[in-house]
């Protein structure tokens, strides 16, 4: 038996590695404002992901709400609430109100079948989230955004490193915008980019994450700070090299799960999307209590007694949020609402050793036998 296991842990290239390629800022002294690592950091994605136009960012958080600010826009915004705190807070923070759509039971992201009837003369734009790295119904998505005149802005934090239809997840909407925290498959540390085909969008996004500065003498735009340091790109430059071989790791524990967990009755897993090339980042169970026998809160319980820290992602839905207390009701998105107190995620990372996936599909299968037998007990 190990030690404790947490959902995730971050990957990093070797030391040495790093060292050698942070080497030269200590000749340079160039340490932030869009230096040499940023550039070269830049190029890399841009090859590695096949787009044309990419920009860095502090963070996803930032990438998404400086696209948002970058695009203009006003009125309501089509959006999810079965995603992390930030993608509705970015709306909020842009003054826009968002609408919640329903999710899809299967796969968690928008069901592009409700997108329709939410829109009203106020609607500007859509943004739907590929949630642990499934894609969203990218084709219905840009339909409807183009019959009504919207804007797509994906909120792509979970997906680098996927591919649809052999191409990456990026090159979809009017934004992409990925983030590259300690916790994602591919991290900097802290980071974010944002993926976009408009070079005016470009060009106002590149300047809102440098506090709207046009020139030496003009600043027209209200803008923040949220420039990738050097430090930051050269983490990703180093964890770049590595990727493929990251994701190829998480597929071999994303099997081991499954071969425990596949036919297990009251289990839903994560599906395998059609002309989708994954990249792990997540291993989601959805708990049927009444059939499995265990519901999500026990399970969860049962394995932090034994050392192990699955997460609820994504519960509570952020259209509960205590800041938001009254606003919306949870109740117009009854599928997240079902699938946000039934789901977790649980432990996943390159390293993850496979006796480790053994121990913790033992932990969450004997909470059910736990749980049967006190329900047994209950009625004798
Ligand atoms: N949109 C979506 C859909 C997102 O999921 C996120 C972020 C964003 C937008 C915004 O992107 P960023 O602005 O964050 O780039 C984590 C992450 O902080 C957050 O990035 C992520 N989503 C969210 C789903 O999860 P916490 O509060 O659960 O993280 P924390 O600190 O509890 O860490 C989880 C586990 O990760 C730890 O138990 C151990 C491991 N870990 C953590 C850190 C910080 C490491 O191994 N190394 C580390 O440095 O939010």
């Amino acid at each position: 038996m190990t030690g404790k296991i947490l959902v995730t842990r971050s990957s990093m290239p070797e030391y040495e590695e790093y060292c050698e390629e942070i080497r030269d800022l200590w000749e340079t002294h160039w340490l932030t404002n869009m230096g040499a690592k940023h550039k070269q950091f830049q190029a890399d994605l841009k090859s590695y992901l096949g787009v044309e136009n990419i920009d860095l960012l502090t963070n996803g958080h930032m990438a998404l709400e400086l696209s948002i600010q970058a695009m203009n826009l006003h009125g309501e915004v089509i959006t999810t609430p079965f995603t992390f705190a930030s993608t509705t807070h970015a709306i909020v923070r842009n003054g826009l109100e968002p609408v919640f759509c329903d999710i899809d039971p299967v796969d968690f992201t928008m069901d592009a079948s409700k997108i329709e009837s939410l829109i009203t003369d106020k609607t500007c734009a859509i943004v739907p989230v590929h949630v642990y790295g499934n894609v969203c119904n990218i084709e219905e998505i840009q339909r409807i955004a183009d019959k009504y005149s919207l804007k797509v802005i994906y909120d792509a934090a979970h997906t680098f490193g996927v591919k649809y239809k052999g191409k990456s997840t990026a090159d979809y909407g009017d934004a992409s915008c990925f983030s590259f925290h300690a916790t994602k498959v591919f991290n900097t540390i802290e980071g974010g980019a944002v993926c976009f085909h408009d070079q005016d969008f470009g060009l106002n996004l590149y300047r809102l994450k440098n506090f709207g500065i046009r020139g030496p003498e003009v600043v027209d735009g209200v803008g923040a700070n949220a420039k990738m340091n050097e430090f930051c790109a050269a983490m990703g430059i180093c964890n770049l090299r590595h990727l493929e071989a990251e994701i190829e790791k998480r597929k071999l524990v994303v099997e081991r799960y499954r071969s425990h967990l596949d036919s297990i009755d009251g289990l839903q897993l994560n599906p395998v999307q059609k002309d989708v090339d994954a990249n792990y980042s997540y291993f989601p169970v959805v708990f049927n209590e009444k059939v499995f026998g265990a519901s999500r809160n026990e399970v969860f319980n049962a394995l932090a007694d034994n050392g192990i820290g699955a997460r609820k992602y994504f519960y509570p839905l952020t259209n509960t949020f205590d800041c938001f207390h009254g606003r919306y009701d949870e109740h117009k998105t009854p599928t997240a609402l079902h699938m946000s107190k039934r789901v977790l995620t649980l432990p996943l990372y390159a390293d993850l050793s496979l006796e480790d996936v053994d121990r913790i599909c033992d932990v969450v299968l004997k909470t059910a036998k736990k749980t049967s037998v006190r329900i047994a007990d209950m009625i004798r």
